[in-house]
């Protein structure tokens, strides 16, 4: 059988998994009512006591958190325990005004090391392993979250974070890396510049890459494994609920992500009504900590949009699989009334001959109506010619029309003129003008 973690916990018959989490659900509501005044105030205007929980049908009662909380309440206000419990904080930049800032106590701590050793061992990474962290590292969640998991799991970490990207290949075939930690788009700038040194890192020993932190797509997935030669696995969360950990794909499926549910309870609800959508059927994942100290999250709208399953995983795993995160609500574009999230274009693009997998998205507003100019990148063979440029960028229009339905304007550029991220790649350029 294949290395497990935790096999206990992993396999637990859904019943029993059930159980743990009413039981847990109940002390989570207890933690919040008890020390959270925002927690305590929503819950007494809907007449819910802790003990009033009977079932888990009941959490649906409960009302939403979302991430204006943590910023209306910055910056310890949700916290529920006193700041001198703390053992560490975190913080994501956001786009304006202040951080949204989480904290953690050192249950907490030892609870994500776990969860995140949970995760790369179900993404095929082993004790021994040597982990290249290319995580950022810092108030990020991602270097420190994957750097104290591979410590847990037994792995020798090199924590690199992001950048420096000819120091990064060097070390990881000098130190005989077998695992990769990166978000994809950096994962794909490391592929990148190999290939230019004339490195070879199919040949090194890379065998599993644990790839998020940003939305991406199935063609994504088999573009950075054929060029840097391993399996790439999708690796789930955010700060407001824990940090990476939360949810991981197996390498033996590598089709949909496990949600640890003796930590968390899953629910997908239709964005605009709130109301939970039947399983399978697409929506907003809301998370709700079972485990958490320092900040217990009761329905936590992550704006996450995608599909959960509870249909039995290959691997053996009981916990229900989160399917690919499409993008989040706030990225979605409506273009001539189409829904359209970015990775659906990526989806499109990546994979097409003549264009290398880079790409940005510029909104704009014509009147009334959102347009999108897709930049792309023309391949290193391409001639630089603008005749080969013009076929190429409406061959991709064509694509694009064809396959998602909306019309595109399409800017072919030169290799190595789109931006690369070491983190979150920048994938939509929003010119729209701000409406209040
Ligand atoms: O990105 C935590 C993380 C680090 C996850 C490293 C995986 C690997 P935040 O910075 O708080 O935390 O951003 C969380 O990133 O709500 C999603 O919108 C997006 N996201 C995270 N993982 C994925 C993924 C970290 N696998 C936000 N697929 C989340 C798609 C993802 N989107």
């Amino acid at each position: 059988m294949r290395y497990r973690f935790d096999p206990a916990a992993e396999t637990m018959p859904r019943a029993q998994l059930a159980a743990l989490q009413l039981k847990r659900l109940r002390q989570t509501v207890k933690n919040a009512y008890q020390n959270v005044p925002l927690h305590r105030k929503r819950l007494r205007k809907i007449g819910v006591e802790p003990g009033d929980l009977k079932s888990l049908e009941d959490l649906t009662r409960l009302p939403f958190s979302v991430k204006g909380d943590l910023r209306d309440h910055y910056p310890f206000g949700l916290f529920a325990r006193p700041r001198a419990q703390l053992a560490r904080l975190h913080a994501s930049s956001g786009t304006t005004g202040k951080p949204t800032v989480v904290g953690y106590t050192r249950k907490d701590l030892a609870t994500w090391a776990d969860l995140m050793a949970r995760s790369m061992a179900c993404a095929g990474a082993r004790p021994g392993d040597v982990v290249h962290n290319a995580y950022g590292y810092g108030l990020f969640t991602g270097g420190l979250g994957a750097h104290y998991g591979a410590e847990r799991l037994g792995a020798t970490v090199v924590p690199m974070s992001g950048g420096a990207t000819e120091r990064q290949i060097m070390l990881i075939k000098d130190f005989g890396a077998r695992v990769l930690c990166a978000t994809p788009s950096y994962a794909l700038v490391i592929a990148e510049v190999a290939e230019k040194e004339g490195v070879d890192l199919r040949r090194s020993r890379l065998k599993i890459g644990l790839f998020g932190a940003e939305p991406w797509s199935e063609a994504m997935r088999k573009e950075i494994q054929i060029r840097l030669g391993l399996k790439a696995v999708d690796l789930y969360g955010l700060s407001e609920i824990l940090g990476p950990g939360v949810a991981c794909e197996c390498e033996e499926a590598q089709a949909g992500l496990h949600g640890w549910e003796d930590h968390f309870i899953f629910e997908v609800i239709d964005p605009d009504s709130g109301k939970p959508v039947a399983e399978g059927t697409q929506g907003e994942l809301v998370i709700t900590t079972l485990t958490k100290e320092a900040l217990p999250m009761l329905r936590y709208r992550t704006r996450d949009i995608t599909r959960i399953s509870t249909q039995r995983c290959e691997c053996g795993r009981s916990h229900l699989r989160i399917k690919r995160i499409i993008g989040r609500n706030d990225d979605m574009l409506i273009i001539r009334g189409v829904n359209v999230y970015p990775s659906q274009i990526e989806a499109v693009l990546v994979g097409l001959p003549e264009i290398a997998p880079h790409y940005q998205l510029v909104i704009d507003r014509k009147g009334s109506l959102d347009q999108v100019t897709v930049e792309i990148e023309a391949a290193q063979d391409v001639a630089p010619d603008p005749e080969a440029y013009a076929r190429i960028g409406g061959a991709v229009r064509h694509q694009i029309k064809s396959m998602i339905g909306i019309s595109t304007e399409v800017v072919v550029k030169k290799p190595g003129e789109i931006p690369r991220s070491q983190g979150k790649a920048v994938r939509v350029r929003d010119l729209r003008p701000i409406v209040r």
